[in-house]
């Protein structure tokens, strides 16, 4: 690739925000308030706005449903398109009923699949209204002891469940199908791998594909070498990018982790260049999203460096000399294979960044254009301050914050 079509395919990036990531958030123990966080899905629509004015990179916003249920949708559509967004990825949530104890789409009672089921085609709905293509799915469903539940029945529930909501999906949108080892279940969870995943995606259609959120592996898995076999199969669907240490701590991505999201961008990279037409679509179609909820952080300011931590990672990934690696590969040179990788991560990318910023019209450096405007303390003064809350995790807080 030579320079002029690195900063095209910069210019073509695009990473979508979360609603929730705009809004307090916290751990088990304790929610922190922070000064202007957004309380309402308009106001996480604002903070999102000025995030894309910023980057240029960011125009669509991912919605969790009931948490950013609205009358009309087709007004907060406009609302979004005023200012220059668009509806991402539409969340359900089916974990946060009190009927959902024993899990929604598997639990032992039909009343509540169904239930399940209805809030997911409702979501359906929600996505015709606001012209999102993805359905994304995530489970909380699973058990905490063994002998508690039919391991081989919730199976059967899981994948009648997406079939009947993969079957109502209109033409041109998919369903991203989440998977995580555990928590909230601790013995066992319904969706526990990308294996998993998968098999029920192969199963229920062409619509489905696998959502790949960082967060949610053990320690020391290969998440690239699972974007890798996805991508080769067709059933990559998108990324919750975040960073993780312990468990799914939702920090912000490229912190802890840039090594990891740069040989994820790597092959995706390879991917988008594949002679291969199954792969190469499969690649341009990748919704890459961002799953975070801030805990101590300012929110804002926290969107944009996960922002700009992505495009940073896709630029180096894309300046790998690919004939130079093929050739080492090709050679068996264990070490001069891996030298052309590290040497695009060590590449300083920063003037390249500013470079292509300045000609996207966006300010070189985002964050420190962010840091000497008013927008912090313009949104503190106007919203004050919302409730922080004890002991609670953030998805509920948001609820009751509504
Ligand atoms: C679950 O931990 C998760 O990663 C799912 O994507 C949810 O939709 C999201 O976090 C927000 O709760
Ligand atoms: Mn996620």
């Amino acid at each position: 690739m030579n320079i002029d079509q690195v900063k095209a395919a910069l210019r073509e990036q695009r990473i979508e925000t979360p609603s929730w990531g705009y809004g307090n958030s916290g751990t088990r123990f304790k929610t922190f308030a922070a000064p202007g966080a957004a309380r309402t899905v308009w106001e996480k629509l604002d903070d999102a706005a000025e995030v894309q004015r910023l980057t240029g990179i960011a125009p669509s916003v991912a919605l969790h449903i009931p948490w950013d249920e609205v009358e009309d949708y087709g007004e907060l559509r406009r609302y979004a398109e005023e200012r220059s967004l668009s509806i991402g990825a539409i969340n359900p949530n089916v974990f946060q009923e009190d009927v959902y104890k024993l899990g929604s789409v598997t639990s032992p009672f039909e009343e509540v699949r169904e239930q399940a089921i209805g809030h997911l085609l409702d979501c359906v709905e929600v996505m015709k209204q606001t012209g999102s293509r993805d359905l994304s799915l995530w489970f909380a469903d699973g058990t905490n002891y063994p002998g508690q539940d039919d391991l081989r029945a919730r199976k059967r529930h899981l994948r009648a469940a997406l079939k009947r909501v993969h079957d109502a999906l209109p033409d041109g949108a998919r369903m991203l199908v989440e998977y995580k080892l555990f928590e909230p279940a601790f013995y066992y969870t319904d969706l526990f791998d990308w294996g998993a995943a998968y098999a029920h995606c192969l199963a229920v259609g062409e619509k489905a594909q696998v959502l790949v959120d960082l967060g949610h592996h053990a320690q020391g898995v290969n998440i690239e070498g699972i974007v890798a076999f996805l991508l080769d199969e067709g059933r990559l669907g998108g990324f919750h990018f975040n960073a993780r240490r312990y468990a799914d701590d939702d920090l912000i991505v490229g912190t802890t982790n840039p090594f990891e999201l740069f040989a994820i961008y790597a092959e995706l990279v390879a991917a988008e260049q594949s002679s291969d037409d199954l792969t190469r679509t499969t690649a341009q179609n990748v919704a890459y999203m961002i799953d975070q909820s801030h805990n101590i952080e300012p929110k804002v300011e926290a969107m944009l460096y996960s922002v700009l931590n992505c495009q940073e990672a896709y630029a180096k990934a894309l300046l790998i000399d690919r004939d130079l690696l093929r050739e080492a590969q090709a050679a068996g040179d264990v070490l001069g294979a891996h030298r052309v990788l590290a040497d695009a991560f060590r590449t300083d990318v920063r003037s390249l960044l500013a470079e292509v910023r300045e000609e996207m019209g966006v300010p070189a450096d985002p964050i420190a254009t962010y840091r000497a405007s008013s927008y912090q303390q313009k949104v503190a003064q106007e919203r004050g301050t919302a409730a922080g809350g004890g002991g609670y995790p953030v998805k509920e807080k948001v609820l009751a914050d509504k």
